[in-house]
């Protein structure tokens, strides 16, 4: 079984992930994985901690010579503003002075934090909320990207919405979307939304105030017979939408026309089957989104992610002084105006975690050779339907 978990606070020494479960013989290299993380780092609209990290991976454990040994693997990524905070986040005690964060933040865990685990100074709560950690996300999914590569799986995103701005991306050939979403500064392939996008988070940025929208992820190649219907944990859109929910500030998670399917008719909705000898089964649309009953139905998967503006604001909204029960200004901190074309990258890593761990199911193999044959065995089988 693929699992992984993430540890580390953001102003702490580092962050990990211990990803477990990756077949031996898979090769992996740092440079693959620092690609993801420089993308994840990239985005109009980041704040100053972008510009004091340049996030790279060591690996601690489970790789040797480049290759996965199938033991766990221990993914690291320093922190360099730790220098900055040693005193602050000091695993040793240390006084002070009473500098305790008291003006907890609207739209944070800080409040229900501090209330549920008895702390009365909210970092305790704040440092591992922070969307920091998804950096060890996305370490652990450009692994597991790098095993579903080798069956020929490739997921990307795009920006399809930043505030009021909306990406026309119908005119755009499929087939482009992927390099023109890396070519903008804010992940989306529509040149003139791009220049749209990056006014508005300026503009944001100027009042200090946030931004949020929607990316897509689109995973190309996923073989029919991922996921399964015979149990509601083991459906794989269920368990991709948990994983995409998990993301700081992530609030809604839709397949395919997702909440168009509301207003619609059933006659409408649905994807018509269709076979010739060349394609076997296939559909002219995609409105599900590449699932049916949970399983994959080897249509690409289409998932629309929307992130909520982060609520980490230099101008704060009211809140209520913890010690003096005053109302007063929550604590204004430094913060991202805009972290959407992150939010695609570490979107495209929980999925790529998803996905390996379907498809480990349903291959299985402690090697890649065995994981490999299994999977030109099934689909041998299934070109004889
Ligand atoms: C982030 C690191 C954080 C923030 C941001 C994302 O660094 P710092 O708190 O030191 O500025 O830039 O996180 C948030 C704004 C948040 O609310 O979680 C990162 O590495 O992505």
């Amino acid at each position: 079984m693929i699992r992984f978990s993430t540890a580390g606070e953001s102003h702490g020494q580092g962050i990990l992930a211990v990803l477990e479960g990756i077949p031996a013989g898979l090769n992996i290299n740092t440079e693959d994985i620092d690609v993801d993380l420089a993308r994840r780092q990239k985005g109009y609209g980041r704040g100053q901690r972008m510009k004091i990290e340049t996030d790279h991976v060591t690996i601690v454990s489970g790789v040797r010579h480049a290759r996965s040994l199938g033991s766990p693997i221990t993914l690291y990524i320093g922190n360099r503003d730790w220098d900055n905070w040693k005193s602050v986040m000091s695993p040793i005690s240390v006084d002070l002075d009473g500098k305790y964060l008291l003006k907890p933040r609207p739209g944070h865990a800080d409040l229900a934090g501090l209330t549920k685990y008895g702390v009365s100074d909210f970092r305790d709560i704040l440092e591992r909320a922070s969307a920091r950690e998804t950096a060890a996300r996305v370490a652990a999914g450009a692994v597991c990207r790098e095993l579903l590569k080798e069956f020929g799986i490739n997921i990307y995103s795009y920006v399809e919405q930043i505030g009021t701005v909306t990406a026309k991306v119908s005119s755009i050939p499929k087939e482009k979307l992927q390099h023109e979403a890396e070519m903008s500064f804010v992940r989306c392939p529509d040149k003139i939304a791009s220049k749209k996008m990056i006014q508005i988070i300026r503009k944001a940025m100027a009042k200090g105030d946030t931004l949020g929208g929607k990316v897509k992820i689109i995973v190309e190649n996923a073989p029919i017979g991922l996921g399964s219907h015979t149990q509601w944990d083991m459906k794989l859109d269920g368990r991709i939408a948990q994983s995409l929910i998990s993301i700081q500030a992530v609030k809604a998670v839709e397949f395919g026309l997702g909440t168009k399917f509301a207003g619609i008719l059933g006659s409408d909705a649905h994807d018509e089957i269709f076979y010739s000898q060349k394609k076997s089964f296939y559909r002219k649309t995609n409105n599900a989104g590449g699932t049916e009953g949970g399983i994959t139905n080897g249509e690409n998967i289409e998932i629309t992610c929307t992130m909520k503006p982060i609520p980490s604001l230099v101008k704060p909204l009211r809140s209520v002084n913890l010690s003096s029960k005053a109302i007063e200004k929550a604590e204004a901190v430094r913060s991202d105006a805009c972290a959407v074309p992150a939010c695609g990258v570490v979107a495209e890593a929980a999925v790529a975690v998803e996905i390996a761990k379907a498809m480990k199911e349903k291959f299985g193999g402690d090697c890649m050779e065995d994981m490999k044959r299994n999977f030109y065995s099934y689909l041998d089988r299934i070109q004889k339907i």
